[in-house]
């Protein structure tokens, strides 16, 4: 640790609680979460009345009046929920929920055959998943901004890496990771294209969590030192693993520079403990830099692994064989202690770990790694260039594109703004520099914070949202399980302003916060993009094959193409809807009762589900999206002959 603890405390950081940290354990962290939240109640009170005073001067800059839309999509993760959701800025109100990893019979996903081909399914038939945790989720660039394309975001509980479209907001590809569990970090290039016909990022770099045996087959159980972890990078278009690349340590988040030289990831676990004093023992942990260039290279030139039954190339990044820093494809800069969260300031110049553990933040200046790698830097830590003390358990840091670095603090539960040329000037002894600018109050126990377009070229700094862990008595109450807080804050002056709570139902990590004119979403579907699509009523036919029957419908409002439709108890049923409404917004559903069957068809799209229909009677299809004054006369009979 640089030793600098006590200087440049802001007042409204309590210097009290400094104490819980230090050298610790994790029970010592965990009674301050409990403290801290306790005592906050007495300074939350002034913290509403700010909210009033901000609500009532700036009212009309925040209020989306009734007809007016949001000035910014949030594209944010649904933590274990499993899924990815779509909130306005600045009214914080819910506007989309995407299935990705999890079950969603109001679209059908996991229940209809082309989103259970995406999810992936077993030999007999069953999804391989059905439940996923999502964390980070990122965007496609181009010249350094959004493209408004694609969104990547991963699964940690399977390892799995999804992509959701732009234009639809629906998830189109998922990717299995190979040797890896607890997949967190997750970070698309920024880099401009490289190939000319692809006209978007390329890379999507994702980083594992825990370490386990390689291969992972029942062997070296209890060896730990056999245990390893793997960054794995990932081809953008086609979502196939390119390669991957063995580490000391384990990883948490990931970030990458704008010239597509360099990904890293913070670390924690340097220790490589099984049990949690273990992986507290050290002083430093790290933040790992991966020389992509050269990791490609080695890929290239054949020097490389598998492991196990994966064709997945994995390179050496591990330090013992790294040592030599002109060919080194990783780097190691040590950092206090446990860091969560490595992000990229929009200036392209520096990645800030948080210190989790310790009270600092840690700004890493990539030109100075770049060096390291170049080998004209002698160590690893002389690229750090500041290490300002901010707070109790700080997270994740945002920035406002003015020089400005906003930090989650989880202990304090408080925002704390903090300038980074103030750090830096800090670090190298200038006692009278202005580090800490602002701290603000935020209920409670904050973990991601991010601002709007603040993760690209185009910060425009003006809103910081703040994904709170804990709500307590924010709302209304509903039992032991609470909702989790949002607060918008308006970053737009000296002091940071809370406008508003919204609730987020559990639990979302991580957003982007997206300019609404880079969104270009589409209206409806185009029926030829279905090679399955009932195109006229000629083709709305049952046609049967031995036991398995194919009934192709269309749906237009307010009916379906058939009245009734009869099969045999025991036949394979193949049921291919295609809506051929083409208003915009004109959905219709399809349930089967008894049959689990339930899913919708927006317009000009086309949807099939197959199932055994193994009970004998009469079901009624019928329409579950309302759609129309007859949408309750809109059903067919199905009719399944014992
Ligand atoms: S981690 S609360 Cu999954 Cu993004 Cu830091
Ligand atoms: Cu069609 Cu309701
Ligand atoms: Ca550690």
């Amino acid at each position: 640790m640089s030793g600098n603890e006590t200087k440049d405390i802001h007042p409204a950081i309590d210097p009290g609680r400094r104490k819980f940290l230090g050298t610790t354990a994790m029970a010592g962290a965990a009674l301050g979460l409990t403290a801290c939240g306790a005592s906050q109640s007495s300074g939350d009170k002034a913290a509403a009345g700010s909210a009033a005073t901000a609500a009532s001067s700036g009212h009309d800059a925040y209020e989306v009046p009734p007809g007016k839309l949001d000035s910014y999509y949030i594209i944010s993760s649904g933590g274990h929920s499993g899924e990815v959701r779509i909130l306005g800025c600045p009214s914080g109100r819910t506007i989309k929920r995407i299935p990705v990893f999890n079950i969603d019979p109001m679209l059908g996903w996991g229940i209809t055959n082309e989103s259970r081909a995406i999810i992936g399914t077993r030999p007999d038939g069953q999804l391989k998943y059905w439940t996923g945790d999502t964390h980070h989720i990122h965007g496609s660039y181009k010249d350094g901004t959004y493209d408004g394309k694609y969104f990547w975001v991963n699964d940690k509980l399977n390892a799995r890496v999804a992509r959701i479209r732009g234009d639809t907001f629906e998830t189109d590809k998922i990717t299995e990771l190979p040797n890896v569990q607890g997949q967190h970090g997750l970070f698309s290039d920024k880099r401009d294209p490289v190939d000319a016909a692809i006209n978007y990022t390329t890379r999507v770099f994702a980083g594992a969590e825990f370490h386990i045996p390689l291969p992972n087959d029942g062997r070296d159980e209890e060896s730990p030192d056999k245990y390893g972890c793997l960054f794995t990078c990932l081809d953008a278009n086609s979502m196939d693993v390119r390669w991957q690349c063995r580490i000391d340590g384990n990883m948490d988040l990931v970030a990458t520079s704008y010239d597509g030289k360099l990904a890293a990831s913070n670390q924690y676990n340097t220790e490589n403990g099984i049990h949690y004093e273990d992986m507290m023992s050290a002083e430093q942990d790290a933040c790992v830099f991966f020389h992509v260039a050269r990791i490609e290279a080695a890929v290239k030139a054949g020097k490389f692994t598998t492991i196990g039954d994966s064709k997945v190339p994995v390179v050496d990044g591990r330090k013992e064989a790294n040592a030599d820093p002109k060919t080194a494809l990783t780097c190691y800069v040590p950092v206090p202690k446990n860091p969560h969260g490595v992000n990229a300031s929009p200036d392209g110049k520096y990645f800030v770990c948080s210190g989790k553990l310790s009270p600092t933040c840690s700004v890493i200046d990539l030109a100075l790694v770049n060096k390291w790698f170049d080998g004209e830097l002698a160590k690893p830590r002389d690229a750090v260039v500041a290490e300002p003390n901010v707070g109790l358990g700080p997270l994740h840091t945002a920035f406002d594109g003015r020089g400005n670095a906003y930090t989650t603090l989880f202990l304090d539960s408080k925002i704390v703004k903090w300038s980074v040329d103030g750090a830096i000037a800090q670090f190298k002894g200038d006692a009278k520099a202005k580090v800490i600018i602002d701290a603000i109050d935020v209920h409670y126990q904050p973990g991601h914070g991010f601002t709007s377009m603040g993760e690209t070229k185009e910060p425009d700094g003006k809103f910081f949202n703040s994904g709170n862990k804990f709500s307590k008595d924010r709302f209304l109450p509903v039992g032991p399980l609470h909702v989790e807080t949002e607060q918008l804050l308006d970053i737009t002056g000296e002091k940071m302003k809370l406008i508003h709570d919204h609730t987020a139902y559990p639990e979302p990590h991580d957003a982007i916060i997206v300019r609404a004119d880079i969104i270009k979403t589409r209206q409806i579907y185009d029926l030829n993009e279905f090679p399955n699509a009932v195109k006229t009523k000629e083709e709305s036919t049952i046609e049967r094959n031995g036991n398995k029957v194919h009934i192709r419908l269309m749906s237009q409002a307010p009916a379906y193409s058939m009245r009734e439709f009869k099969v045999k108890k025991g036949d394979l049923v193949t049921i291919t809807l295609t809506n051929h409404d083409k208003v915009e917004d004109l959905t219709h559903g399809f349930g089967i009762p008894k049959y689990n069957i339930n899913f919708v068809v927006n317009p000009q799209e086309t949807k099939s589900v197959t199932f055994v229909a193994d009970k004998p009677g009469i079901f009624w299809c019928y329409c579950t999206h309302f759609c129309h004054a007859l949408h309750l006369e809109m059903r067919s009979r199905l009719i399944v002959e014992a």
